[in-house]
């Protein structure tokens, strides 16, 4: 009998709670996968003319993605509140405010690939709001430091659809069998490997990186002699880092001086999930990523993921 996401309940402490709250992520991972599949023949890709909070021009699909999303948090009954990407503010679940959980969401990660058929993913992270549950949900709810994380993990829109998830026993991947019509246990207990792999990094914005990055990255290509891959979706990077070794690194520069990626819904999740694959998940030398105190719902950081000998020797 084939290891489905019911697995996760017995996962630990937090695995009960946490079920039905990534069985809704995978449900509306089924859902977009549906949609980007033949969204050209429907004028779903392309920009919707509008904006995101981060002034980014938002792709239609993202618009649907989010709604998707937003729509099986609802059906699992036990989320207060979304905090998306695609959102300004923090969204309520009314019919069920009382409920204890906050998930924080990247609903459709890399989505300016769409237009060249490349890979693009969902990220996501559960915590236990901090206001009670007889209030409304409140934004500061969504800002604790990973540490708080409960669940986390992502889906991955590849040649195949997988859900790489994480309650804090382990890092598992299941992978949708159109066959069974559900996600399936593909790779149990992952662990990024300790050496070999991949640097994986914008390098064109080289030349504006802050904290003499160019050199250090320099330093680390020629003392590990890593190869280099890099898709410009995080998932994919991510998912390749977690299963071949190696770093994904997104420095601040000139242009984006505290970072480019967002902490709450991109960096904490793959950050959640590269430390309990046994990997390190940095912002700088002495700063994790599960350390940063969060101020903003949409606040960005420089992120260095991946196995702990690649960050640590890139970081010194
Ligand atoms: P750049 C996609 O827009 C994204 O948020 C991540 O998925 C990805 O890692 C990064 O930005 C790519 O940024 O500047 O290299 O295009």
């Amino acid at each position: 009998m084939p290891v489905t996401l019911n697995r996760i309940a017995k996962e630990g402490a937090n695995g009960p709670a946490m079920m039905p709250i990534i069985q809704g992520v995978g449900r509306a991972g089924i859902e977009i996968s549906a949609l980007l599949r033949g969204a050209v023949f429907r004028g779903a890709l392309g920009v919707a003319g509008s904006e995101n909070v981060q002034g980014e021009q938002q792709q239609k699909i993202d618009i649907l993605s989010d709604e998707i999303f937003l729509d099986e948090m609802r059906s699992t009954g036990h989320v207060c509140a979304v905090g998306s990407e695609e959102q300004e503010e923090l969204l309520m679940i009314d019919e069920y405010s009382h409920s204890d959980w906050v998930v924080l969401v990247d609903p459709l990660d890399g989505s300016s690939n769409l237009d060249i058929d490349g890979p693009v993913g969902t990220i996501f992270s559960v915590v236990k709001r901090k206001t009670a549950s007889s209030e409304m949900p409140h934004v500061s709810d969504t800002l604790q430091s990973g540490r708080e994380v409960v669940a986390a993990g992502y889906v991955l829109f590849g040649p195949s659809l997988m859900l790489v998830c994480s309650v804090g026993e382990g890092v598992h991947g299941y992978t949708f069998n159109p066959n069974s019509a559900r996600f399936e246990l593909s790779h149990p207990d992952m662990s990024i490997p300790a050496t070999g792999g991949y640097y994986s990094v914008n390098e064109s914005n080289a030349d504006k990186w802050l904290d003499g990055m160019g050199s250090k990255l320099e330093a680390l290509k020629e003392s590990s002699g890593l190869g280099m891959r890099y898709v410009g979706s995080m998932v994919a990077d991510m998912h390749r880092t977690l299963l071949k070794g190696g770093i994904f690194l997104y420095p601040a520069d000139e242009k984006n001086s505290t970072g480019k990626l967002r902490l709450l819904y991109e960096a904490i999740p793959m950050g959640y999930l590269i430390e309990n694959a046994g990997g390190k998940a940095s912002c700088s030398a002495d700063l994790a990523i599960l350390d940063v105190e969060p101020e903003g719902l949409h606040q960005r950081v420089p992120v260095y993921l991946g196995s702990t000998s690649a960050v640590e020797k890139l970081l010194g």
